[in-house]
């Protein structure tokens, strides 16, 4: 492939690809559209090399599925740096090193990196290309499949250029999968460097470096990396909140819309939340999605809370999607979808553990193996996901690509935990909120590299995507809420909790629709609920049963909770609170000192 040219006469963007092109030593450099036929393009060729496979046009309009070497499945938390000058300002819930000598190793690391290859240049924009609230990035990388990925993750190609246009602002973005060829040598089909994967944050000066990976949030340099870690110090300083959430807007019999955003960590249900469909029996009430992953949260001049999406795309977790637990996600990858490390159905098609109840009788499984249902493996990766357009959605908020974002009425935080806590609660104040957020627990999954099921402190669920000082980012809510006319309610939800026989206690899916149509009338001030020493929580007959059998009894084991195990377990927020301790807003302190009196 040969060079093309760039559309741009933007100075410093041309003197930084100019640069990576010297350090890299790509065969061609190829500025990206973002066009259909560019992508066609990029699919055919990586088709013809083995990397991708065409699915069948009939079950799935194209589609492809990649399968990622098996050592690159996941973003790596272990391998993910925060480069401020200080190391206190990266604080001890994120990696650290020295910018400088970062720097000197990844320009060791990425001289001649991309030898044998295309590098690609990518223009692109999180949130509506010329939205206030939007930013712009560009990426270069040295794989396809970033580039058809970063296509339906985020707006790409000339018009991101054209507000861009002479000396705007981009956050710099360079992406290299780590495996240079040799001329003559043949590509493996999933190119990458586990051993020396490094994903690199330099927050004062707003640039990203990632090398070694090709996988989903360490390589689409937009999604964790720009939005969440670099888009969180933007934030601190310029008076807003980027966040792990998703936005969606409920509307109520009358026509009334209320939007809500929620924090789940990793593979926890935020996609299942954001594309909820309410049950059938729960007449006039309706979900509408604005984003599934990332919220970008500003105060408007009337002192409420406005959110957009930054992202384009769903970047969701395959295993569990269903007809049943979430047809409008099933729909949303329907076609013009990207599925990586799912399994490969005998008639070109894909399946995934929980896609239907029962396997089909033959698979080729994410390794590339031949799979039948008693085998004693998984068919898909735990984390195996697709990338599919926002446009797909079939439940899409009318107000998605407004450029001034959508009121947030209501927060609502919510783990991953097996016991102890119940299913919904109301926040007492904003600063009870924040400590719910800030004291977040939640058990490992597959989302990332580690040990899966170990409860752990997910602050907000961002603990792996905070660009800064975890006690400074609890200030920094603290002080956006102080300043705000109209501050979101906030909320705390648990979906996962257990019996003793260890079957979950909430159908959960299409039934949380029950919980949020609670909140939303609490955000409005209609709803009833109990004072409790964990917060407000509704009666069993504060709740919309119709169309499901749920007896009181149930509900109150659902709601109950233990006061001495509660009080013990501040002391697992003692924990990250010890390490934070220097930066810790005091108002944690007072608020785990209320709750404990109260407990
Ligand atoms: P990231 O994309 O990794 O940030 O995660 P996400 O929060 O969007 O995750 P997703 O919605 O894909 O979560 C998927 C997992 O949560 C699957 O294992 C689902 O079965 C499970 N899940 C989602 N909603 C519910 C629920 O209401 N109840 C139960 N028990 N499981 C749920
Ligand atoms: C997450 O892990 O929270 C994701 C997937 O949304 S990834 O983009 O790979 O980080
Ligand atoms: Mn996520």
């Amino acid at each position: 492939m040969s060079d093309n040219q760039p559309t741009t006469s933007h100075a410093a963007l041309l003197k930084w690809v100019g640069k990576m092109t010297e350090m890299c030593r790509p065969d061609a450099v190829r500025w990206c559209d973002g066009s259909a036929a560019e992508a066609d393009k990029l699919f055919a060729e990586m088709v013809k090399s083995g990397m991708a496979i065409k699915l069948n046009s009939a079950k799935r309009p194209n589609c492809y599925l990649f399968r990622s070497d098996p050592r690159d499945v996941a973003r790596v938390e272990k391998r993910t740096f925060i480069c401020s000058v200080s190391k206190d300002d990266a604080g001890p819930t994120n990696n650290w090193e020295e910018p400088r000598a970062m720097r000197h190793k990844l320009t060791d690391m990425f001289t001649g990196c991309m030898v044998g290859r295309t590098m690609y240049v990518i223009p692109f924009s999180m949130g509506p290309v010329g939205s206030p609230l939007a930013h712009i990035g560009v990426q270069v990388t040295d794989s396809p499949y970033v580039v058809v990925n970063m296509r339906i993750m985020a707006r790409v190609g000339q018009a991101v250029l054209d507000v861009l246009g002479t000396d705007g602002f981009f956050v710099p973005c360079v992406h290299s999968v780590g495996q240079p060829l040799a001329p003559g040598q043949k590509d493996s089909r999933w190119p990458c460097n586990p051993d020396n994967t490094y994903i690199v944050h330099f927050p004062e000066e707003r640039s990203i470096v990632s090398y070694g990976s090709g996988y989903g949030g360490n390589a689409l340099l937009g999604k964790k990396c720009l939005a969440l870690r670099i888009a969180s110090c933007m934030a601190r300083d310029h008076g807003w909140l980027a966040e792990h959430m998703l936005i969606l807007g409920v509307e109520n019999p009358e026509g009334e819309k209320t939007y809500v955003a929620a924090a789940f960590p990793s593979a926890c249900g935020k996609t299942n939340f954001a594309m909820i469909i309410p049950p059938k029996e729960m007449k006039g009430w309706k979900v509408t999605t604005v984003g599934d992953d990332i919220g970008w949260i500003k105060p408007g001049a009337d002192g409420r809370l406005y959110g957009i999406n930054p992202e384009n795309g769903f970047f969701g977790v395959a295993p569990g999607t269903s007809a049943e637990t979430n047809p409008n996600a099933l729909a949303s990858c329907a076609k013009d979808t990207i599925f990586t490390n799912v399994a490969l159905t005998d008639d070109g098609d894909v399946w995934w553990e929980g896609l239907t109840p029962q396997p089909p009788a033959h698979l080729i499984d994410w390794t590339g193996q031949d799979w039948t249902p008693g085998c004693g493996r998984v068919s898909s990766h735990p984390n195996s996901r697709f990338t599919a357009p926002i446009a797909n959605c079939p439940c899409l908020d009318s107000a998605v690509n407004d450029l001034n974002g959508v009121p947030i009425k209501a927060f609502v935080f919510g783990g991953r935990r097996m016991s102890d806590v119940p299913l919904v609660y109301q926040a007492f104040t904003w600063s009870h909120g924040v400590y719910l957020g800030a004291t977040m627990g939640s058990e490992q999954t597959a989302a990332a590299e580690g040990s899966i099921g170990t409860l752990r402190r997910d602050p907000m669920a961002m603990l792996p995507f905070c660009g800064y000082h975890m006690a400074d980012y609890f200030r920094h809510w603290l002080k956006v809420g102080k300043h705000l006319e109209e501050a979101p309610r906030i909320f705390h939800v648990n979906w996962f909790r257990k019996d003793s026989s260890g079957k979950y206690m909430w159908p959960g899916f299409g039934q949380n629709m029950r919980v949020l149509r609670w909140i939303v009338e609490r955000a409005n001030g209609r709803a009833f609920a109990k004072e409790s020493p964990l917060g407000w929580l509704p009666r069993y007959q504060d709740i919309d049963w119709r169309g499901l059998n749920y007896t009181k009894e149930k509900w109150d084991e659902l709601m109950s909770f233990d006061r001495a195990r509660t009080a013990h377990q501040t002391l697992a927020h003692e924990e990250l609170f010890i390490s934070l301790f220097d930066h810790l807003p005091k108002e944690m302190i007072f608020e785990r000192e209320l709750l404990l009196s109260r407990l």
